[in-house]
């Protein structure tokens, strides 16, 4: 809608004031059993069993001249209503609170001041990266909510009091889907919620949170509830920082402080706007309200100190790079390059197969932490194995390595099905690995149906230099299917450069067989060719492929020197055994001497 336009302009021009808590002001009524109609604690049945009060609070923010308020529909979701028993009144009732919300902000609107409604989108009691539900189910029934949401006038959706990243994308991704379904679109604002630790409850950073949902190309990046301002603010510079999006704060009127008649919020009205004085100043804050325990007071005070304030110029940095659901993991490492761990891998590790067949879950895991001690930036991951069902065991593997992994991973499969489920148990920004144009790029191409799972998971994406011919062997035609691989990733699929991590393949190149000797040099022109032409692209390769056919001690060897060959070539990352990649000095003169050869096909040791 134009009033959903201004509001994303309004974010990036100047201060926006919205409303205070929701949930609190309500307790503060204290409404009776009838008027829960006997479901004692559901705030979303107010906005049927007495609107009167929800308008009430809607009227007394608006009063104070707040340019936003938030519907009473934080719990209009599946878990909190299916704990009353009436998760069928999903959209009813989410509805039914953006209505009020629409007739309430309508009423104070003026020509030359509109007047937005905020739908709010709560995290609910389960949450999917403790195995509570699932990704799925989360945003089918989030996108129930986000149904009633725009149809009742909300002018931007906003998930807020995040606790777990999946939550969040399962909550943006089912009010996408929301949009297209009924044709209403509106911009999407995600809240996180950072606790006293200085993580979200499911131990997230704010720079994971950060990168995991700039992926997801939402439209506003904040911080709400749990804290009061004091503790927001090392995270709030982070997003100011980093975060392309505005960068919006809504605290709590300070922690709660328990008495014998339950909490009580110790900020004063004046502190809470001094505080944002302070940040909207400091950070480039678009948009400022309060949450838990902040009242009409509060907001006055913030109305009065930066409302209709000119923004705060930023010019933020945004990170480039994936991360796991704790941490991010920047593309450029200090390291010469980034280090995928392939030992998580059914094809390429007996050790992590074996364990896989045998349904030793807990084998699997250790052998992913052996990889990040050996000093792994990220962990491939592929079940593929031939007789078994992959979906099955993506979920076994993939549920336990999203939390007990440190790292971010990489869905490494051929099956669309199998990397759909492992995107759907990953709270941080992954890696699809891989899609390439085997069987083209049209309609039922596994490409065309990759790509939808990259884009809705924000993941960055693994392309093979491989096309309907099959595998590129020359530099000639891997920078060929490189560049198709880029152009196509980011024009029709809107990927940034910086997204696509291209292998241009390696052969073995010691196998004896004549037609392979040129097979490591191929491969290291194609990348110098490629980060010429494409400055931005990321490159990768499973390095090991390169000593197929030798002993142990030699592959470790040519390996090395292999990678070594590339990364000079502008390689920045490789799918290896960490712990066997040798620094060159430690590899003795005449093993180096000869692995050079072998690589630039000159045979002269
Ligand atoms: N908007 C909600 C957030 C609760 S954490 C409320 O009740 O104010």
């Amino acid at each position: 809608t134009p009033r959903s336009a201004q509001l994303v302009d309004a974010l990036r021009t100047r201060v926006v004031v919205a409303d205070g808590a929701m949930g609190t002001m309500i307790q503060a009524q204290d409404p009776s059993l009838a008027d829960y109609e006997n479901l004692e604690g559901c705030n979303e049945i107010l906005n049927v069993s007495r609107p009167d009060i929800i308008r009430s609070v809607h009227e007394a923010y608006l009063s104070v001249g707040v340019d936003a308020i938030e519907t009473n529909t934080f719990g209009a979701n599946w878990s909190n209503l299916a704990d009353y028993g009436i998760d069928d009144r999903i959209t009813e009732l989410a509805e039914a609170g953006a209505r009020l919300a629409r007739e309430a902000a309508d009423a104070h609107a003026t020509p030359d001041r509109p007047r937005f409604v905020l739908g709010s989108m709560g995290p609910g009691t389960k949450l999917p990266s403790l195995g509570h539900t699932t990704y799925s189910h989360l945003k089918g029934t989030f996108a129930q909510q986000a149904v009633g949401l725009v149809r009742g006038g909300a002018d931007a959706v906003l998930v807020e009091t995040s606790q777990d990243l999946l939550q969040a994308k399962a909550a943006v991704n089912g009010a996408r889907e929301a949009m297209r379904e009924t044709g209403l679109h509106v911009p999407v604002f995600v809240s996180v919620t950072v606790e006293t630790t200085g993580t979200m409850l499911m131990g997230s950073e704010i720079g994971a949170a950060l990168t995991a949902l700039q992926a997801l190309d939402v439209d506003a990046i904040g911080l709400n509830c749990a804290t009061g301002p004091d503790l927001m603010s090392e995270h709030l510079r982070h997003l100011s920082r980093h975060s392309s999006a505005p960068v919006t704060c809504m605290p709590n009127a300070g922690l709660p402080v328990l008495g014998p008649d339950g909490a009580s919020y110790p900020l004063s009205p004046t502190e809470l706007a001094a505080a944002h004085t302070q940040f909207a100043r400091e950070f480039g804050l678009g948009l400022v309200g309060g949450c838990c325990g902040t009242t009409p007071e509060h907001l006055g005070a913030v109305v009065d100190a930066v409302g209709g304030q000119s923004i705060t110029v930023r010019d933020p940095k945004p990170e480039n790079g994936v991360a796991s659901l704790y941490s991010h993991v920047d593309f450029q490492q200090d390291a010469s390059f980034l280090a995928i761990g392939e030992r998580t891998n059914a094809n390429g590790s007996k050790a992590f197969r074996e364990a896989m067949l045998a349904g030793d879950w807990d084998e699997c895991v250790a052998i992913a932490r052996a990889q990040t001690r050996d000093g792994a930036h990220l962990l491939d991951v592929c079940v593929d194995y031939v007789g078994r069902d992959g979906v099955a065991d993506a979920r076994e593997v993939v549920s336990r390595l999203a939390s007990a992994s440190t790292l971010p991973l990489v869905i490494d499969s051929t099956e669309p099905a199998v990397i759909r489920a492992g995107l759907e148990l990953l709270g941080g920004r992954g890696v699809v690995n891989s899609v390439n144009f085997e069987d083209g790029e049209g309609e039922g191409s596994r490409f065309a149906r990759v790509m939808p799972l990259v884009q809705e998971h924000g993941a960055a994406v693994v392309a093979l230099t491989i096309d309907e011919e099959g595998q590129a062997r020359t530099t000639e035609t891997k920078l060929a299917i490189a560049s198709r691989l880029v152009d196509t990733l980011t024009g029709e699929w809107g990927m940034k450069r910086e997204d696509i991590i291209v292998d241009c393949l390696t052969f073995p190149i010691a196998t004896g067989q004549e037609e392979t000797r040129r097979d490591g040099i191929e491969t290291i022109e194609a990348i110098r060719a490629l980060v010429a032409k494409y400055p931005g692209v990321h490159t990768t390769l499973g390095v090991s492929n390169v000593s197929f056919g030798l002993n142990p001690a030699a592959r470790t060897v040519l390996n090395s020197v292999f990678l070594h060959e590339c990364v000079k070539a502008g390689l920045d990352s490789a799918i290896v055994h960490a712990a066997k990649i040798l620094p060159l000095n430690q590899i003795p003169d005449d093993q180096r001497r000869a692995a050079h050869d072998l690589v630039w096909d000159k045979r002269e040791y």
